[in-house]
C-alpha cells in the first residue's frame, strides 16, 4: 500500500441477519453478487478464495454495458467477527492504487452492526467516490438480508392525500420497488430534516436523500431493476421531462391550490370556499385543458404509446379536479385526456398508492 495514503471512510449499517449471513454474503460468490456494487450496475462474474492468503476478485457491470473489475486478497477471516482485504482497480483507466477494506460484524438486538473502513486512498475525491459507491452497495446488501427487502432502506416521507405523494409512490409501485410509506405532513421536523422547503414528498434510501418528486422517480428509475419510468429514445424521454416540468409549472398550481383546495380546505365568509377564486379557477383552467387535450396528439398518453412519468404526474391531479363541483364539466369536451386518464387510473399502481377514501 501507497505510504503517503492517508484517507479513508467507515460506514456502519444495521442488519436484521444473524452474523454468520452477513459475513458471508462477503466471502461467498452468490453472496458478493447478490450487493456488492452500487445500485443500478450488477455482477457478472465473481470469484472468491476465502482463505487467508486467498483472492477474489469481482467485475461489476453499469446497465450501458461498462465494466469495472477490482480483486485483493483476504488478510484476516475470523467467522462471524472480522474481515479484511485488500483492495485494487484493475485497468489502465482505473485509479492505480491498493487500499485495505476492514469489516467487524457485532451483534446487536437479534441482527447485526456492520462497521466497514475502506483506508488508504491517495486523495480526498477518491474516498469520497468510494464512500458514495459502498454507500449503495450497503444498501443492496441490507435489502438481500433483510426479510423486508428494499422497504429496509428505501422509505418515502409524505402525506398521502397531496398528489406529488401520490404521484411518488405511483412510481415505485411501477418500478415494483418495496418501501416503507412513513406518514409525514409539510414542514414538520421529519420532512425539514430532508426537503429545505418543507414540502412532500421526500425520499431516503439509506443515508442518501432525495427530494422534488422528478428526481426521487428518476433516482428510483436508475436505481433499481424493473419497467422504464421514461421513454428510452432521446426525443419522447425530452418530450416527458418537458411535460412534467409544464405540468408542476402550470397545471399544480392552479388545479390544485387554486381549485381543488379551494373546495377541501374553504376559506370564503362562513367557512365556505370562496366563489370568485375558484369562478376564475375554473375559468383559467377551461383554457388550460385544451392545451393539454393537444399534447396527446396520435398518442395515448403525454410521451408515447405507453404510461410514463408525466401521466404520473397528471393523473393524481386530474383525479382531484375531476371529484369537484365543476370536475365532470370541465373535462368532459377533451377525449384523449379522458381515454388517458382513465387507463392511468384503472393501473393497480393507481389504486394502490390512492389516498384512503374518507367515511
Ligand atoms: N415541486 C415539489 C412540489 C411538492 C408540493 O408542492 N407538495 C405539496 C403537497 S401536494 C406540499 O407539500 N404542500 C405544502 C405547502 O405548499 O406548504 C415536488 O415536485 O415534489
Amino acid at each position: 500500500m501507497n505510504r503517503s495514503a492517508t484517507f479513508e471512510l467507515t460506514l456502519s449499517r444495521f442488519i436484521r441477519a444473524p452474523r454468520e449471513k452477513v459475513f458471508d454474503a462477503f466471502v461467498t460468490e452468490k453472496g458478493i453478487k447478490a450487493w456488492m456494487c452500487p445500485r443500478g450496475m450488477g455482477i457478472p462474474q465473481a470469484s472468491v478464495d476465502a482463505r487467508v492468503g486467498g483472492k477474489y476478485r469481482v467485475t461489476m457491470r453499469s446497465r450501458d454495458g461498462e465494466s469495472f473489475t477490482a480483486g485483493g486478497i483476504y488478510r484476516e477471516l475470523e467467522r462471524p467477527k472480522r474481515l479484511s482485504y485488500t483492495w485494487a482497480w484493475e485497468g489502465k483507466d482505473m485509479p492505480n492504487m491498493e487500499t485495505l477494506i476492514s469489516v467487524s460484524f457485532a451483534e446487536r438486538d437479534g441482527g447485526t452492526e456492520l462497521t466497514m473502513t475502506h483506508s488508504g486512498f491517495p486523495d480526498q475525491a477518491l474516498c469520497d467516490s468510494h464512500r458514495q459507491g459502498w454507500s449503495s452497495s450497503l444498501n443492496k446488501l441490507v435489502d438481500t438480508l433483510d426479510a423486508r427487502g428494499s422497504a429496509a432502506t428505501v422509505t418515502l416521507l409524505g402525506a398521502p392525500p397531496s398528489t406529488y405523494t401520490w404521484t411518488a409512490r405511483m412510481g415505485l409501485a411501477e418500478k415494483g420497488v418495496k418501501y416503507t410509506m412513513q406518514e409525514a405532513a409539510p414542514h414538520t421536523p421529519e420532512i425539514l430534516a430532508l426537503h429545505p422547503f418543507g414540502r412532500v414528498p421526500a425520499l431516503r434510501d439509506g443515508d442518501i436523500e432525495i427530494f422534488e418528486t422528478s428526481a426521487i422517480l428518476r433516482y428510483v428509475d436508475e436505481a433499481f431493476d424493473g419497467p422504464h419510468l421514461l421513454p428510452q429514445n432521446i426525443r419522447d424521454r425530452a418530450r416527458a421531462e418537458q411535460w412534467v416540468s409544464a405540468i408542476n409549472s402550470y397545471l399544480y398550481e392552479l388545479m390544485v391550490r387554486r381549485y381543488v383546495l379551494q373546495y377541501i380546505f374553504p376559506k370564503g365568509k362562513d367557512g365556505k370556499p370562496d366563489r370568485a377564486v375558484i369562478d376564475a379557477s375554473v375559468k383559467e383552467i377551461g383554457e388550460r385543458l385544451p392545451i393539454l387535450e393537444k399534447a396527446y396528439g396520435e398518442r395515448a398518453f403525454l410521451a408515447g404509446a405507453n404510461p410514463t412519468l408525466p401521466d404520473f404526474f397528471v393523473a393524481p391531479i386530474l383525479t382531484y379536479v375531476e371529484k369537484m363541483a365543476e370536475g365532470k364539466q370541465l373535462l368532459e369536451p377533451f377525449p384523449k385526456l379522458r381515454a388517458a386518464l382513465k387507463a392511468v387510473q384503472e393501473r393497480p399502481s393507481f389504486r394502490e398508492s390512492a389516498p384512503p377514501q374518507k367515511g
